[in-house]
């Protein structure tokens, strides 16, 4: 407490607020992918293994193998975390109970069990078609395949999804984001690069073609994917332009698919010029589109305070997208998702308006001075009071439950 009052002090000193920060935060949501938990496995059980050009690395114990245990380590994760939530779900996650459809055909009953989740945990779902690991998939191309039957079926699966995410909508009240990524792409030189992008373009006006109440749409955007170094169909350029003629089609920025010295905290602003919602795919690319665990880092401090700074909060939808194999998946969770609150914490506790200020009065020797001085200002304070007042741990100690589910749980497994 006392900790919190001087640091609330030093703050002052800046101009900041530290109460309404922690009041605009508590309603933040941060969309969780629930494909952390098993490696991007899913509940299909085919055998078939994880494509499209994204990977998984690692082979720590104790993945989640059914609908039950992914359940049961989500909620360890969401009561470690403070604020509100939401769920990611990729189509891969439907539960069937004996009667297995192909994804062509999903249905939301067999997201009923998920929905009854949420309900329970008052929280929304956002949904993602799986166009991968799937054996019409199995050479890398979907929405644009130059084989009109497969095309159709995919085609078909993202029209599926889309009303799956009417029902997620409707259940849990708000909005549902639904948002299509494809692997398409080749790993040699192409010797056509406009046919497949036609045929893309032709796929998502079919997809996108039925209104449907509460579904938010976007478009997830690439640079490459292993085994696909040549050519990606669904690139940058051409979902920015889809998204900027269809209206209610949006533009989704994941920070891993850029080139690496691209930075998607200024593609924000640049698309908040434009666009009422800015979709995010938050991850922490090393090197190429690795999907390490969100750290708190300078890009995403940087990301955190565009949203901030832009008045984007109600306007940018967060989402994370990473995959560890490597350590513990629910720690995994709880340290990216804690990590994107503390960016936006650490954002809000900026004097958004004076900094603006002095860039514009050309005074960049003091904006440079203020920043640095705010730099080691004492947001772990903040955070903790904003914890407490979550009633979730602070500090390491909710390590400690993690590992007691580990030792009771997930070393079970197997
Ligand atoms: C792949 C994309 C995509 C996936 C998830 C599983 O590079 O980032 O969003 O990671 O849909
Ligand atoms: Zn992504």
């Amino acid at each position: 407490m006392e900790r919190y009052e001087s640091a609330v002090k030093l703050y002052e000193k800046f101009g900041v607020e530290t109460k309404a920060a922690m009041e605009i935060l508590k309603d933040v949501p941060i969309s969780i992918h629930c494909w952390q938990g098993d490696d991007v496995i899913g509940f299909e059980s085919a055998g078939e293994a994880l494509s499209g050009g994204i990977q998984t690395t690692g082979n720590y114990p104790g993945r989640a193998r059914t609908p039950e245990e992914l359940m049961a380590d989500l909620d360890v994760a969401l009561k470690l975390i403070p604020g509100k939530k939401r769920i990611n779900l990729h189509a891969s996650y439907a539960i069937f109970d004996g009667n297995k459809v192909d994804r062509d055909a999903l249905k939301p009953e067999h997201f009923k069990a998920w929905v009854d989740y949420a309900k329970a945990r008052n929280i929304g779902l956002d949904f993602n078609p799986t166009f991968f690991s799937h054996p019409k998939a199995a050479d890398g191309l979907t929405l644009s395949h130059p084989d009109e039957e497969i095309r159709a079926f995919w085609v078909r699966h993202g029209q599926a999804c889309r009303r799956i995410a009417a029902y997620f909508a409707k259940e849990l009240g708000g909005e549902s984001l639904c948002n299509v990524w494809i692997p398409d792409g080749y790993k040699e030189i192409p010797a056509d690069r406009l046919g497949p992008r036609l045929r893309l373009k032709d796929s998502l006006d079919q997809i996108f073609a039925e209104k449907l109440e509460g579904v938010v749409d976007c478009v997830e955007s690439k640079v490459f994917g292993i085994g696909v170094e040549a050519y990606t169909v669904g690139s940058n350029e051409f979902y920015m332009a889809y998204a900027a003629k269809h209206e209610g089609v949006y533009n989704l920025l994941d920070n891993g698919h850029y080139h690496p010295t691209e930075m998607v905290s200024d593609k924000i602003p640049a698309l908040l010029a434009f666009f009422d919602r800015v979709p995010l795919h938050v991850t922490r690319p090393m090197r190429w589109d690795s999907d390490h665990v969100v750290l708190l880092d300078d890009e995403l401090k940087e990301i955190a305070k565009e949203i901030v700074r832009c008045d984007g909060l109600k306007k940018v939808m967060i989402g994370l997208d990473y995959f560890d194999a490597s350590i513990n998946r629910v720690a995994a969770w709880v340290v990216g998702t804690r990590n994107m609150q503390k960016a936006l914490l650490s954002a809000l506790l900026e004097p958004a308006a004076s900094f603006k200020g002095l860039q514009d009065q050309g005074n960049f020797t003091r904006l440079m001075a203020e920043r640095e001085a705010l730099k080691l200002a004492p947001l772990g304070d903040i955070w903790a009071a904003y914890c407490e007042s979550e009633n979730v741990p602070a500090g390491i100690e909710w390590l400690e439950t993690v590992e007691q589910y580990e030792k009771e749980v997930l070393m079970k497994r197997n």
